[in-house]
C-alpha cells in the first residue's frame, strides 16, 4: 500500500469522517458576525480552538481541514493546530485553493485559483504537519449553465492541484461542488453532476493522478434550494449512488460528501440512506462544514459560558454522522 493510499484510507474508514473547518477569512468573519462575534484574528482562533478541543472528537473524526491562518496559529497550551491534532490522532488537512473568482468573460461562473506557487506551498505545509489538502471548485446550474468552458477550466485546475499535492506527499481531497443555488430539479442536478464527474476523471487520468491516493468530495444529488421539488431521502440516496457508480472508478478509496447548505439533520439522513443500498465499491463518509459546526456556532455566539454546550452540539452532529455510516 502506498503512503498516499494509506492516508486516504485512514481518512474514510472506521466509520469516521472529515470536519471542514477551513472557512476563508472572509467566510469565517461573516459567520462570526452573524452570531454577534467581532471577526478578529483572535476570535477566529478562539472559535477554532473550541472546535478542535471538543471531547472525544477523534472517535468520529479522521481529519480536520484547516485554513492557512489557523495552520499558523497556536492553542492556549502553546501547540500549533496541526501538532494538537496529531496528538489526538486526527489528520491535519490544509485548504490550498485561494478561492473561486469570476471566470473571464462570464457573469455567473467561477474558476478556483491557487495553482501559482502551489508546489512550494505544499512543501511548507508538509513541514508544518499537513497530511492532506483540499481544493474546492464550484459549478453553477442555471439557464444554459454550466458552460463547457467553466467545467473544463475547473476540472483542469483540480487535476493539476491533485498532481502537485501527490508529488509533494499530500493526499488531495478533490471537491467539484455542483451548487444547490437555484430552482433546478433533482434530475438536472444528476445530469450536471454526472457530466462534471466524467470530465473530472478524464482530466485526473490525463494528469496521471494516482486514484487510490485521493478522496473525492462531491455534492449529493439534490434538488436546488429554490425548487418546489422535495425529493424523498431514499430518492436522493439512490440518485447520488447511481451517479457515483456511473462515474467514479472503484480504485478511489473513498467519497466524503460536502453538505452544501442542507440542514444538518437532512445531510445525515441522506448519508445514512446511502449506506443501506447495495454493496458499494468505495467508503462513503462525510466532510461537512456547516452541517457539523452550524449548531455549535449558533450555541456559542461568543459566550464562553456556552462553550461546553457548543462542543456538545458539535459532538452530537459528528456522532450522528458516524452512526449513519
Ligand atoms: C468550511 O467551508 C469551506 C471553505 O469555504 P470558503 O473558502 O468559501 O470560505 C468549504 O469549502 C467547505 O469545505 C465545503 O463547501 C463543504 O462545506 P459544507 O458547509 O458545504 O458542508
Amino acid at each position: 500500500m502506498s503512503a498516499l493510499n494509506k492516508i486516504a484510507r485512514t481518512l474514510v474508514s472506521n466509520k469516521r469522517g472529515i470536519l471542514a473547518a477551513d472557512e476563508s477569512i472572509g467566510t469565517m468573519s461573516s459567520r462570526l458576525e452573524k452570531v454577534g462575534v467581532e471577526p478578529t484574528e483572535e476570535n477566529r482562533r478562539v472559535y477554532r480552538e473550541l472546535i478542535v478541543t471538543t471531547p472525544r472528537l477523534s472517535e468520529s473524526t479522521s481529519g480536520i481541514i484547516l485554513a492557512d491562518e489557523t495552520f499558523h496559529q497556536k492553542l492556549n497550551n502553546g501547540s500549533t493546530f496541526p501538532e494538537f491534532l496529531d496528538d489526538l490522532g486526527i489528520l491535519a488537512g490544509i485548504k490550498v485553493d485561494t478561492g473561486a473568482k469570476p471566470l473571464a468573460g462570464a457573469s455567473d461562473e467561477k474558476i478556483t485559483e491557487g495553482l501559482d506557487g502551489l508546489r512550494e506551498r505544499v512543501a511548507d505545509y508538509v513541514r508544518l504537519g499537513a497530511t492532506f489538502a483540499k481544493w474546492r471548485a464550484v459549478i453553477t446550474i442555471g439557464d444554459n449553465l454550466p458552460s463547457d468552458r467553466a467545467v473544463r477550466a475547473n476540472v483542469h485546475a483540480l487535476a493539476r492541484y491533485a498532481g502537485l499535492c501527490q508529488e509533494g506527499g499530500l493526499v488531495p481531497i478533490v471537491e467539484p461542488e455542483v451548487l444547490m443555488d437555484g430552482a433546478h430539479s433533482l434530475a438536472q442536478c444528476q445530469q450536471v453532476t454526472t457530466s462534471v464527474l466524467e470530465s473530472l476523471f478524464e482530466e485526473l487520468d490525463l494528469m496521471q493522478v494516482q486514484l487510490d491516493g485521493i478522496v473525492l468530495k462531491p455534492n449529493m444529488v439534490v434538488a436546488g434550494a429554490g425548487s418546489l421539488e422535495r425529493p424523498a431521502v431514499t430518492d436522493v440516496a439512490r440518485a447520488t449512488v447511481d451517479t457515483l457508480r456511473a462515474t467514479v472508478p472503484v480504485t478511489v478509496p473513498g467519497i466524503a460528501f460536502l453538505s452544501g447548505g442542507q440542514s444538518p439533520e437532512l445531510a445525515t439522513q441522506h448519508l445514512g440512506a446511502m449506506q443501506s443500498l447495495d454493496p458499494l465499491p468505495w467508503e462513503l463518509t462525510f466532510s461537512f462544514g456547516r452541517a457539523l459546526v452550524g449548531p455549535a456556532l449558533e450555541t456559542w455566539r461568543g459566550d464562553e459560558g456556552k462553550r461546553i454546550a457548543a462542543q456538545k452540539a458539535l459532538s452530537e452532529r459528528v456522532i450522528a454522522n458516524s452512526a449513519a455510516r
